[in-house]
């Protein structure tokens, strides 16, 4: 243990997601970490265990802050919510203007943007910063989306640098924006990894279903998608799980968990705040809904039973039948990754934060949980067209697109006539299809709107907003309002 010299950075809660963030911190040159726990016996297995690490164990919070060289550094690792509160007050008790309070855990945003309003008059600079890669992230390196000022990141960029993972020789943290920003990022890097692992769900189990292959036969095939534009962590990962045999059964793995999914706080934040900022993300949604629906055990069962004699004959295969799910996952994967940057973008515009998308891009390269080779492309997209309305408009994601198009409608279509779900591939190619649309019912549902209530609507010949007196002779007014 070191005690003689002082910290640059500290440790509070060390949990498996705060022990192993000290130990990635203690492994780099130049870092001396102080850490403290509320529960002392963890502080004392943590240093006992890596002495390594020659970390600073403070037993009392003034012991930990006592340790910290100035300006104080301190990076709190426990449970979201009523627990980082108290440990931010603690803290805040004890520092001074200038000192820096980092949230790493899974805030959310808009208590990260409260809590940073409440320090801010104290002078000490509180920064929320989103993590994310698990605890192997945590210890060998996360993508990293700090919040926050600019005057505190310029203390606290080079020891995240210092501890992010790497890719082509550049650290995966960026300043993402002021406050909340950086978990706000995080929570769309949740919500798109919530609709990316539902889409490789999806293409499992029709190559299950429809292709008649066995897991270890399907781990074959995701390990070949690896080695080409799908290459990425949940698809290898996808591989490795599909492959593993239970050892009390023999049977495959996938075969004996219970198939019923859960979520957690990030992916619903994700589409509550979609919802308020009116950007569609029905790939992360389908994806959260899908989760819910497997957990209806008794309506599953009640409707399985109703239709056990009457479910649609699964389709033929075609040969080329994996290459055409390979093809509808990477354009549903498109179309997921180009509405969770327009929750960006959406976020970015109401909450005053200039988020460069081709940097986010890039940090999510590595460390977390949706690192994939195609990263590289969205970062390609937005730095050499900034100003593109949607990724679907970036060249060389309109041509995988145009593709892969026919191959993603055959799969869709023998999904809807085999019976397997696919909320993920069906809602994607429909918002695909809707934006291409030279006409939508839209149209139809402004009218219906103004029937019943009045709403007006606006015209495709000339400007103005209208209202039709349905109830009387239905001549048209010119109204006032905006027509929405
Ligand atoms: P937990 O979320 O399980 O929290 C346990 C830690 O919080 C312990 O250190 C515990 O102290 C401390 N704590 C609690 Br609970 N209430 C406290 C209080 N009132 N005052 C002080 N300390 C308190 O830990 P974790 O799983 O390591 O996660 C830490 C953070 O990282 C969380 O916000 C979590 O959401 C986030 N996380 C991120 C990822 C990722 O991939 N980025 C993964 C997992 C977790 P004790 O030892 O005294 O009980």
């Amino acid at each position: 243990m070191k005690t003689s010299q002082a910290a640059n950075i500290g440790v509070v809660g060390l949990a498996v997601m705060g022990s192993n963030l000290a130990r990635n911190l203690a492994s780099r040159e130049g870092n001396v970490v102080a850490v403290h726990n509320r529960t002392y016996a963890r502080t004392e297995s943590l240093v006992a265990e890596h002495p390594e690490a020659g970390f600073i164990a403070g037993k009392s919070i003034d012991d930990f802050v006592a340790s910290l060289a100035k300006p104080r550094t301190a990076v709190i690792m426990v449970q979201a919510g009523a627990g980082t509160d108290a440990v931010i007050d603690q803290l805040a008790e004890r520092f001074e203007p200038g000192d820096i309070i980092v949230d790493g855990g899974n805030a959310n945003f808009q208590d990260t943007i409260a809590r940073e309003k409440r320090i801010a008059p104290t002078g000490i600079h509180f920064v929320g910063v989103g993590i994310s890669g698990g605890e192997e992230g945590a210890l060998k390196g996360p993508s990293i989306m700090p919040g926050g000022s600019e005057e505190a990141y310029r203390t606290l960029g080079p020891v995240l640098a210092s501890i992010a993972a790497v890719v082509s020789g550049e650290p995966c943290v960026t300043h993402v924006g002021a406050d909340g920003a950086g978990h706000f990022v995080k929570m769309i890097h949740n919500g798109i990894e919530y609709a990316d692992m539902q889409l490789i769900g999806e293409a499992y189990d029709l190559l299950r279903t429809v292709g008649g292959l066995r897991p270890d036969a399907i781990a074959d095939v995701f390990a070949e998608w690896n080695r080409g534009p799908l290459e990425s962590y949940l698809v290898e990962i996808t591989a490795e799980i599909l492959r593993h045999v239970d050892g009390a059964t023999g049977q495959p793995f996938v075969d004996v968990v219970l198939d019923q999914a859960g979520s957690k706080g990030t992916g619903v934040w994700t589409v509550q705040n979609a919802l308020d900022l009116g950007v569609p993300v029905g790939g992360i949604a389908e994806a959260v809904f899908a989760r819910a629906v497997s957990g209806k055990a008794e309506q599953r069962a009640a409707v399985r039973r109703l239709t056990a004699g009457s479910r649609p004959q699964v389709q033929q295969a075609s040969p080329s039948f994996a290459e055409d799910v390979a093809a509808a996952l990477y354009a549903s994967k498109i179309v997921a990754y180009a509405q969770g940057f327009d929750a960006i973008t959406a976020g970015a515009d109401k909450y005053g934060w200039d988020i460069h998308k081709d940097r986010i891009a890039k940090i999510w390269r590595g460390g977390c949980i949706i690192r994939a080779r195609f990263l590289d492309r969205i970062a390609q997209a937005y730095t050499e067209h900034p100003d593109i309305t949607t990724l679907l408009e970036a060249p060389y994601f309109a041509q995988a697109v145009a593709d892969g198009e026919a191959a993603w409608r055959r799969v869709v279509s023998t999904a809807a006539l085999s019976g397997v779900p696919v909320p993920g591939f069906s809602s994607a190619l429909s918002y695909y299809d809707s934006l291409a649309a030279e006409r939508l019912p839209a149209a139809l549902v402004q009218g219906q709107r103004d029937f019943f209530g009045a709403h007006t609507y606006r015209r495709t010949d000339r400007s103005g907003v209208f209202h039709t007196l349905w109830s009387r002779d239905r001549s048209e007014t010119e109204a006032g309002g905006d027509g929405h």
